[in-house]
């Protein structure tokens, strides 16, 4: 069979006569490759003919009296939606879970609960919890697929972010294709191959990792420049119309070639390009949305980097809607705002963090901080590590982190606070150093962005005729040529100035803490 492990047979209308006449013939094939096959709902039919198992909703037949019925040797799969239903299932005896719905779908219009990614995250999480606390004997903790509107185009996508998932199941992205063997090939080659986007961020697939961010970040800092000066990569910046003319001239500046496009139909041609996409959330109206939409799914399928900007995100409702369908819909390589939209993302990702009280002790770094430097840590790296991505917390100390790792960056100016765009345009400079980073390296590649983009600006505000914010722009734009050149000719000592730390390697435990001093303040 082109690839597919089980099957299921699903049929809710037929006469049992005749269900049990097609599950025979069913049958036969798929032991002729080898394959279980599953009857949905029916215990009756899978007994009378003697196929692998069945698979239960929760409405019905109880798992534990089909046990009794079925024995210990035939597979019982169980469709739950929450982690109570799960362990509920787990503690009756079930052989697998099949988890969803994931997205809606019009092949089963009746489903209960579209609970996303992040829904069943929350229920592998929980399995993975229960697997260690019961310390079970079973060197797995119970298989899990997920199901509904899975197909082609996102499965890659779905599989990286439901970290430890065994499977997906399908129906109409093999049954509904014109070609139902190509289709089922074309689904196990994408399941076993890595995804384009993840290149970047692997960390072990660096050839070494002593070359990473210790004495020597030096060298690593002028190849990722001299990187975007030589391939000129694109950056596609899909964002408001405020920020566009200077996200272009910021582009020019560090050696990218811009384009300010904000129409989805286009994005397949230039995510062809590789080069990298800016999603910024500054005008979140349904229109753009559909175009953001678009524009994700198409450089989520060529594996070129996706920035996410949520900015604002977390003011309205309207925009913690706008936040949520798009997490739910692609992949971003980097996840980039300041601490208020960071919180916002954490939630709509599903960390367990809230805002703190008012009156709550705030950081003592930062006049403006809800949280301590040590807090902000644990949130950046818990949502990198929940996400699988980069994350990126600006303020007057910058956070980066892969999830394994992560950075405090003290450099920039403050003039960077009172222009217009400033944030959105280190948007467009990471999305040309991700654009070009090399397998492993993305990390690296953001912290060389935000280097030349603060020390420039550092170097800007310093310059006699830089008299306040207005005359700050235009040195700003020189000085993020004028780094990109002396780098590039070998003028330029990378490392001086650089106000770089690494913290914590041990964000899980961190975020623990917080989220007990949050819980406990709440
Ligand atoms: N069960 P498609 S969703 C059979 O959520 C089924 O329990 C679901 O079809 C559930 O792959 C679903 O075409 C249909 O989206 C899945």
């Amino acid at each position: 069979m082109a690839g597919v492990t089980v099957v299921q047979y699903r049929d809710k209308t037929s006469d049992t006569g005749d269900l049990i006449k097609t599950a025979k013939a069913l049958h036969q094939r798929c032991r002729y490759h080898n394959v279980p096959l599953i009857i949905n709902d029916r215990v009756d039919v899978a007994l009378a003919v003697g196929c692998e198992g069945v698979h239960l909703g929760q409405d019905d037949m109880n798992l534990t009296e089909a046990r009794k019925l079925l024995g210990d040797d035939k597979i019982i799969g169980a469709t739950v939606s929450s982690t109570q239903q799960a362990r509920t299932a787990m503690e009756r005896g079930a052989d697998y879970l099949g988890i969803g719905t994931l997205y809606a779908t019009s092949t089963k219009k009746n489903t209960k609960d579209i609970i996303g990614i992040n829904g069943i995250r929350n229920i592998l999480h929980d399995l993975d919890q229960l697997h260690i606390v019961t310390r079970s004997h079973a060197s797995q903790r119970i298989q899990t697929v997920c199901i509904g509107g899975v197909n082609a185009l996102n499965v890659q996508r779905v599989q990286y972010q439901l970290c430890g998932i065994a499977g997906v199941a399908v129906v109409s992205a093999i049954i509904g294709a014109s070609d139902v063997e190509q289709a089922a090939a074309n689904l196990k080659t994408l399941l076993s191959t890595e995804p384009k986007f993840e290149r970047p961020l692997n960390p072990w697939k660096r050839p070494s990792d002593a070359k990473f961010l210790h004495e020597n970040f030096g060298p690593a800092l002028h190849a990722a420049t001299l990187a975007v000066h030589t391939t000129s990569p694109l950056s596609h910046n899909m964002t408001n119309l405020v920020v566009q003319n200077f996200a272009a001239s910021v582009a020019l500046a560090i050696g990218a070639s811009p384009i300010m496009s904000n129409s989805g139909a286009e994005a397949p041609d230039l995510a062809a390009l590789a080069g990298g996409l800016v999603i910024n959330m500054g005008t979140a109206t349904p229109d753009a949305l559909l175009n953001h939409r678009l524009a994700i799914a198409a450089y989520n399928a060529a594996g070129a980097p996706v920035i996410l900007d949520p900015v604002g995100a977390g003011a309205t409702s309207a925009r913690k809607d706008a936040l949520a369908l798009l997490m739910a819909a692609g992949f971003f390589t980097l996840i980039k705002g300041n601490e208020r939209e960071i919180l916002a993302v954490a939630q709509a990702s599903g960390l367990p963090v809230s805002s703190p009280p008012a009156g709550q002790q705030r950081g003592v770094d930062s006049g403006d901080a809800l949280f301590s430097l040590g807090q902000r840590a644990a949130i950046v790296s818990g949502l990198a590590s929940r996400e699988r991505n980069l994350v990126l917390m600006t303020g007057p100390t910058d956070i980066i982190s892969d999830g394994h790792r992560t950075f405090a960056i003290n450099n920039g100016h403050a003039y960077l606070g009172m222009i217009t765009g400033s944030g959105c345009t280190l948007g467009t400079v990471l999305s040309a150093y991700l654009a070009v980073a090399a397998p492993g390296d993305g990390l690296q590649a953001a912290i060389a962005g935000i280097l030349h983009f603060e020390l420039a600006a550092e170097k800007a505000a310093a310059r006699p005729d830089v008299k306040g914010p207005g005359t700050f722009v235009p040195a700003f734009v020189d000085e993020l040529w004028r780094w990109r050149m002396d780098v590039v000719e070998g003028r330029r000592q990378v490392m001086q100035g650089l106000k770089m730390e690494e913290l914590g390697k041990h964000p899980e435990s961190v975020l623990d803490d917080l989220r007990h001093t949050l819980l406990s303040v709440a």
